[in-house]
């Protein structure tokens, strides 16, 4: 049915197990939450809703004297006890942090400091009876790690999602807001569930018609969706056009140091705060991909960013400025040109100048969301300037919802990367909380992968990355097979085999993607425009410097201090020695790094064409194996989401045969040099 994949991670399933039920059901009797809002009316409603679902009663309402669970501000009822900056362990309780307690035969206590803590104790609270867990002691403090916890759409008001495979936007169609929110209100509860705080819902290529976002006339729509978002505790932010002074407000100018044009954007926010007082800010990308920006005027970021903050900053606002800056036409000839250099080259020498309701949001990788690459230098770069780490969630170049890749893993280890920073353990994603160098304002900011589909995200099993990016944001630490193992229980039950077969077909699929697609970091291998499918030389004989640089003798991009770019520079010693070194790059990076001869052996004792060949012919076969498993599992899981996932494994075993023998034939060729086991090559 149609609920089946549209609830998500938050269908409830009853509990089946009687004793665990009679148990649950004794310790939520009652309920008593003080106070009343929108929020607070959010997590009730939450609470109640849930608890119905899984254990068939919803807790009656109580005094707070008599109640079995009591959720509030702390304060608020002396049994929620006092505001408290710290909790169990002395763990920082911020402002978006909780509390859940219970002693022996007392109450159940959701606390927190703010309205939205206490919606995310609630949510908090029904996981621990989604995935089974025993609630007869509670002592559970958290508090998240980053304060902004963010999806960015690249939705368009026609109704288009770039990059989107999930369907059509839930925001906009044929040039307007939708008229019925309650979509978006099921989507801004799923956003709080797992801790995401902040939203913007329209394409950072802001083209004519989402330039009049921010025009009168449709500021009362945009308020109608922050309210809906609010409810939920999530804070609404535009993407906006650098230009607009010019094409909305007939200036003649959008040059950041001119007056009338700080004077414009001032006068814009305060419109917008008049009709969404807490309004997030703007995201923003200039001078990126012909989209305009302070380059125009001769002027630098800092300059444009800071005119906008500047703007924003009466009102609480914050710009979020991408980083997203190269010059996309580079000649095949030129070998010192580097687009993995550029965002590096653009904003380190800025660092210091940015305003603090600023942050510089930075990919993860230097490139563009590639299966594989290195962590973008920038991250880490910067000491003195709040940065956000991005991530995309939609699947532009890992298969777009039709291959399974569970990303989780490949953000980890963006997470987990020591930058060196601060000495060892400077990991990048202290340096995205503003941890690493006390920043006030820092985080994780993601690309949306949903739509209108009726599940959401079109392979029902990318929801679990949509779930996953949220769970990072709130704790960048936690482990990806945790959060596979209770995304399936909560979207699937507690069924032993589907937990196990999932896990493991997600936890692999990454690498499985990667060993049938572009090999070893050199990545790009993907027809230009739409990016889906193998192309080996797509980019190759196109003009925007994404060359691998494939000839008769070797392959992959030189971008070492000794004979190349310079890019490994650009990295915090001992990294850039090890990424500079053709013995100690590591494998699934070294055509990222250097240039090399077919012959070259890897560390794994291979050579760089064997490892080719061996790896297209496993992944392949791996991706066929994805389809048996999943096979394996129909009638545990709901039939309509067998037949969706069905669909999308059959077709990525053969996508992957395609890839494959495309990639297989075109070194073969280049090379001459024959596959060591006699396999099929064309
Ligand atoms: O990955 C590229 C995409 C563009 C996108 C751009 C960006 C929104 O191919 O579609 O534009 O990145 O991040 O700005």
């Amino acid at each position: 049915t149609y609920e089946e994949g549209y609830a998500c991670w938050l269908r409830y399933h009853a509990v089946e197990d009687e004793p665990l039920r009679q148990s649950y059901l004794r310790a939520c009797a009652s309920i008593a939450m003080p106070g009343a809002s929108t929020v607070l009316d959010a997590a009730r409603r939450e609470l109640s809703d849930g608890l119905r679902a899984m254990l068939g009663t919803a807790p009656a309402p109580a005094s707070a004297e008599d109640a079995s669970i009591v959720a509030g501000v702390f304060g608020s009822d002396p049994r929620l006890g006092a505001k408290s900056l710290t909790g169990a362990e002395g763990v920082r309780l911020d402002e978006d942090g909780f509390v859940i307690r219970r002693s022996i035969d007392g109450p159940i206590v959701l606390a927190a400091n703010t309205e939205r803590g206490v919606l995310y104790a609630a949510f908090r609270f029904l996981k621990l009876l989604q995935t089974g867990a025993s609630i007869e002691r509670l002592d559970v403090t958290d508090s998240p790690a980053n304060r902004l916890r963010m999806i960015n759409h690249w939705d368009n008001m026609d109704g288009s999602i770039e990059r989107g495979y999930a369907g059509r936007s839930i925001f906009f169609r044929d040039g307007r807001f939708v008229e019925h929110l309650s979509r978006i209100r099921d989507y801004a509860r799923l956003l709080a569930s797992v801790g995401l705080n902040a939203v913007s819902i329209n394409n950072v290529n802001v083209h004519a018609a989402e330039t009049r976002l921010i025009a009168e006339d449709l500021l009362p729509d945009v308020a109608r969706v922050a309210d809906v978002f609010r409810a939920y505790g999530v804070r609404l932010f535009l993407s906006v056009n650098y230009a607009a002074p010019i094409e909305l407000g007939g200036l003649a100018t959008a040059d950041p140091l001119d007056p009338e044009v700080a004077e414009w954007w001032a006068e814009r926010a305060e419109t917008i705060y008049r009709y969404v007082p807490d309004f997030g800010g703007f995201v923003v990308k200039a001078d990126s991909e012909f989209r305009p920006g302070p380059f125009t005027y001769g002027r630098n970021h800092a300059d444009g960013a800071n005119m906008l903050a500047d703007a924003l900053a009466p009102h609480g606002g914050i710009v979020v400025w991408r980083c997203f800056v190269y010059n996309c036409l580079q000649d095949w000839r030129d070998r010192k040109t580097d687009r993995a250099r550029a965002a590096y080259d653009h904003f380190k020498p800025l660092d210091g100048r940015f305003r603090d309701n600023v942050a510089l949001q930075i990919k993860n990788g230097p490139m563009d969301f590639q299966v594989r690459e290195p962590v973008s230098p920038l991250l880490g770069g910067m000491t003195n300037t709040n940065q956000l780490m991005e991530l995309q969630i939609t699947q532009e170049y890992t298969g777009q919802q039709r291959h399974l890749c569970y990303l989780v893993p490949q953000w980890k280890e963006a997470l987990d990367f020591d930058t060196y920073a601060r000495g060892e353990g400077s990991l990048a994603s202290e340096a995205a909380s503003g941890a690493l160098f006390d920043r006030l304002i820092g985080g994780l900011a993601a690309v949306s992968n949903i739509g209108d589909d009726p599940n959401w995200t079109g392979h029902p099993l990318a929801q679990a990355n949509f779930y996953g990016f949220g769970r990072l944001a709130w704790d960048p630490r936690a482990a990806a097979d945790d959060i596979a193992r209770e995304w399936i229980r909560m979207t699937f039950g507690g069924d032993p085999q589907v937990i196990r077969v999932v896990s493991d077909m997600l936890l692999q699929s990454w690498d499985i993607y990667e060993s049938y697609t572009a090999p070893l970091g050199v990545g790009w291998m993907v027809n230009p425009n739409h990016h889906y499918g193998p192309n080996v030389d797509g980019y190759e004989y196109a003009k925007w410097g994404t060359y691998h640089f494939a000839d008769r003798q070797g392959i992959g991009v030189d971008r070492t201090v000794a004979s190349g770019t310079g890019y490994t520079s650009q990295y915090h010693s001992p990294r850039s020695d090890r990424y500079e070194s053709l013995s100690a790059c590591p494998d699934e990076l070294l055509l990222f790094f250097h240039h090399v001869p077919y012959t070259h052996l890897l560390a794994s004792g291979k050579s760089v064409i064997q490892h080719i060949y061996d790896s297209h012919f496993e992944g392949a076969d791996r991706a066929a194996e994805l389809l048996a498993r999943w096979d394996s599992l129909q009638g545990a899981v709901p039939e309509a989401t067998f037949r969706e996932a069905r669909e999308r494994f059959v077709h990525q075993a053969e996508h992957a045969k395609e890839w494959r023998d495309q990639i297989n034939t075109y070194f073969y060729r280049k090379s001459g040099i024959p596959d060591a086991h006699g396999r099929t090559i064309y």
